[in-house]
């Protein structure tokens, strides 16, 4: 299995709470590469770029309005199927639904406040990584532990 790298965005309210750590702390424990990170105000614009397949829904000004209150960090994970596992990590939109274990079932109540957004697709985790982060800020790089992570 290929690597890939996928878009994880620690929303407002994971930032806000002090899980920032606990999130990156799960991500790197599973073994994922962390390859790009920062932490930023996200500006209306990006907002709904990011977001803009939701664009009409009913939610859709208040995940622009959320999203852009307070600042979140946004990351850049590399990995083996790395859009599948984190998106299972992350567990169901609605952190009332998701399992215990993950990410939304452990911290969430509320499907607004959902603490993480990961990309749902390889197709989309290009496109959101080419909007969050500029060529020439992810990293890549080895690892001592690589070997001890996966059979060569
Ligand atoms: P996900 O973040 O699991 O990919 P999504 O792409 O369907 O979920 O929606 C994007 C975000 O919009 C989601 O993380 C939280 C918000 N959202 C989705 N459905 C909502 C709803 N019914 N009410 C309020 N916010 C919602
Ligand atoms: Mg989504």
């Amino acid at each position: 299995m290929a690597d890939q790298r996928t878009f994880v965005m620690i929303k407002p309210d994971g930032v806000q709470r002090g899980l920032v750590g606990e999130i990156i702390g799960r991500l790197e424990r599973k073994g994922l590469k962390l390859v790009g990170l920062k932490m930023l105000q996200v500006g209306e614009d990006l907002a709904r770029r990011h977001y803009a397949v939701h664009e009409g829904k009913p939610f859709f000004e208040g995940l622009i309005r959320f999203i852009t209150s307070s600042p979140v960090v946004a990351m850049a994970w590399e990995g083996p199927d790395a859009v599948d596992v984190v998106r299972r990590m992350l567990g169901p939109t609605d952190g009332r639904q998701a399992p215990p274990g993950t990410i939304r079932g452990d911290f969430g109540l509320d499907v607004g406040y959902n603490l993480a957004h990961a990309s749902d697709s390889p197709e989309s985790a290009a496109q959101e990584l080419a909007l969050w982060f500029a060529d020439g800020e992810l990293v890549g790089y080895q690892r001592a532990v690589d070997p001890w992570l996966r059979e060569a």
